[in-house]
């Protein structure tokens, strides 16, 4: 079904200003789940369903090692079913972690995954899922080894069975800052001057709302593409900087659309981090391809560009491997205006950032389980991982609590899936057998893997025992089948 896009498409661009989203601090923070109205585009509002009342949902902010609260409260009514909230990067007990759940009575059939009927609230996970009208409390310590985790941008958003590519379009989703003491030490860009940007692409109808692309959709042809680019929920907008270096937190929240982001005047983008944080040492790039959940923090300086406007664009055509079946989007994003004052410029990125932990040294070349990326199926095509689709009651590896173990990512299909594992972060030990490029010489928890790949990583398992998921972050991929899990257990 093709909606005639909205006239407002056509309008000027870089008319609206870029939006912040709040930022909440505190220890305890409530967040209602409702429906919103926001301006995103000239003339009528949008309905969203939202964290908070806005899309993005407030950013969270907060020091590594404060034990955080969050009570949700679900007030979207029955229309929207369970819900279930993942931290996207965190490291958090099984039922803080956005599990996704299994059949309920709202929700009594899978249309792509073979669920048992009748299994326990424990067995489905259903124990774990928020239920209209309910509240709930997810406690999330931001600890990891027994430390404060690493600092990092991370994102948060629902997670629930089958549904996790609709909630998403229809607005789920914000933005989570683990700062610390290891970060602050650096004189990096701070305050104004460290930009959190969240990108999405979604697609309207003339009276600028959602369209609701998700009917009919069938693997291997289900990947949904929205017709707009938006940034922290703008269409097109501008941002006023000063003309000095800026930190850029870069967030992909599109259900299966990739950035291929880059400069309109050239001028490089220092990447500082990834998924996981800050890299061992700094990357210089001019172009930096980010598929559906990855995020890239680049430095990047206005100093050269005094008076004049940037732009932040996304092109086809990249340098690196096509990442095909992933739609990277041509066109831009977003305007930087950059001021025509001189601005003094104290900050300055270190040679060496942060290194990896002791356990990255350790991990084997020698795979200790294989994930299995297929398509098939006789009544149905469905994605599969290991010959199955999720089932919450069938586990596929038990890795043992304080171990590290190096698992094998297989794509045997002919697109590019961008695999998600939950419970900690990855270091990337190989692709194809080679040594990964220098941006991949890091911490990460979301990979693309091309066509016929297959990506070696290494994972350490500490603190909690329980059920997490492994799943494709292409949503329609993961909403279809492409989800699998693994328990870790006491040694
Ligand atoms: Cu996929």
């Amino acid at each position: 079904m093709s909606a005639e896009p909205p006239p407002a498409l056509a309008a000027a661009p870089f008319r609206s200003r870029l939006p912040i989203p709040p930022v909440l601090r505190d220890d305890h923070i409530r967040i209602p789940i409702r429906e919103a109205e926001q301006q995103i585009l000239p003339g009528p509002k949008t309905r969203l369903w939202t964290f908070g009342g806005s899309f993005p949902g407030p950013t969270i902010r907060r020091r590594a090692g404060q034990r955080t609260r969050v009570t949700f409260h679900h007030e979207l009514g029955e229309k929207a079913g369970e819900l279930s909230v993942h931290l996207h990067g965190g490291h958090n007990r099984t039922q803080f972690d956005g599990y996704p759940g299994g059949l309920t009575k709202r929700q009594p059939l899978s249309a792509f995954c073979r669920i048992p009927r009748g299994l326990s609230a424990r067995e489905s996970g259903n124990e774990f899922l928020l239920e209209p009208g309910g509240n709930r409390t997810y406690v999330y310590d931001l600890m990891e080894d027994g430390r404060p985790e690493r600092a990092a941008f991370q994102w948060y958003h629902d997670h629930r069975l089958d549904r996790t590519a609709l909630h998403s379009w229809k607005g789920l989703a914000g933005m989570w800052i683990v700062d610390d003491a290891f970060e602050e030490a650096l004189a990096l860009p701070e305050g104004d001057r460290d930009l959190p940007l969240m990108i999405c692409d979604r697609t309207f109808d003339r009276r600028n709302q959602l369209t609701d692309p998700f009917q009919g959709q069938r693997p291997p042809a289900d990947g949904i593409l929205g017709e707009a680019v938006l940034v922290n929920g703008a269409y097109l907008p501008h941002h006023r900087v000063d003309a000095c270096r800026y930190r850029l937190r870069i967030l992909n929240v599109s259900s299966f659309r990739s950035y291929n982001l880059r400069l309109s005047n050239g001028a490089p983008m220092l990447q500082i981090a990834t998924d996981s944080g800050l890299m061992p040492k700094p990357v210089r790039r001019r172009e930096i391809l980010l598929g559906p959940a990855e995020r890239v923090e680049v430095i990047v300086d206005f100093a050269a560009a005094r008076g004049e406007t940037v732009e932040l664009r996304s092109s086809k055509r990249h340098g690196g491997r096509n990442p095909l079946g992933a739609h990277t989007y041509g066109g831009t994003l977003m305007q930087f205006r950059v001021g025509a004052g001189r601005v003094t410029d104290r900050t300055h990125v270190p040679r060496r950032l942060r290194p990896l932990p002791h356990w990255t040294r350790k991990a084997t070349r020698k795979p200790d389980k294989r994930w299995e990326i297929t398509i098939g199926g006789f009544f149905k095509t469905t994605w599969r991982i290991n010959g199955r689709t999720f089932n919450p009651a069938h586990v596929e590896a038990f890795p043992k609590l304080n171990t590290t173990e190096t698992w094998e990512i297989v794509n045997k299909t002919n697109v590019a899936h961008v695999m998600h594992l939950h419970h900690t972060d990855w270091y990337l030990l190989e692709r194809n057998g080679r040594k990964p490029p220098s941006y991949e010489d890091c911490l990460k928890e979301t990979f693309f893997v091309y066509p016929n790949e297959k990506i070696l990583l290494a994972g350490h398992f500490s603190d909690y025992t329980g059920k997490f998921v492994v799943h494709c972050h292409m949503l329609d991929h993961e909403d279809h089948g492409l989800m699998s899990q693994f328990q870790v257990v006491r040694a």
